[in-house]
């Protein structure tokens, strides 16, 4: 079951991965403006966050959509092909599965969040609140 596995996600790997790709870069989402204060404490705050990833996996393009879309300045890393990378997410988080999001809190303290789906709630509750007092996104006054 395994080896249908590794080889289903090769094969998206290999041919569904690079349209993917290209549908993120036509399609690039628009991400929120902030004022320079708000950027900086989220710039802050998002240094405590590592995304271990590859990049053609469908699950991270999502994620790294959202970050996008949220102006979030996150460290990626590769770990397909950067064996530290690998290893780390191997020996840190449990399991070779990406999207995974190192979080360390401020006592130091480190989660590995898994699923994408996870992720992206994370981020969305953590950081769409700055986004809403950015300018860009306020409702446009009334009539
Ligand atoms: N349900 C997971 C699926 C993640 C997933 O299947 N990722 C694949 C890459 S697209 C993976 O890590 N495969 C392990 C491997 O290739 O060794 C999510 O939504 O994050």
């Amino acid at each position: 079951m395994r080896i249908i596995f590794r080889y289903f996600f090769r094969a998206i790997h290999y041919t569904i991965g690079p349209l993917i790709l290209l549908w993120d870069k036509l399609a690039t989402p628009v991400g929120v403006q902030r004022p320079g204060e708000v950027q900086q404490q989220v710039d802050s705050s998002t240094r405590n966050l590592v995304l271990y990833q590859f990049l053609m996996c469908p699950f991270c393009v999502t994620v790294r959509r959202t970050i996008k879309r949220l102006s979030l300045n996150i460290e990626t890393r590769d770990a397909l092909r950067d064996m530290d990378s690998r290893s780390q997410l191997l020996q840190g988080g449990g399991q070779l599965q990406v999207p995974c999001l190192r979080i360390t809190d401020e006592q130091g303290d480190v989660t590995w969040m898994y699923e994408s789906r996870a992720i992206v709630s994370y981020l969305q509750a953590e950081y769409a609140a700055a986004s809403a007092n950015a300018p860009d996104s306020r409702p446009p006054p009334a009539r």
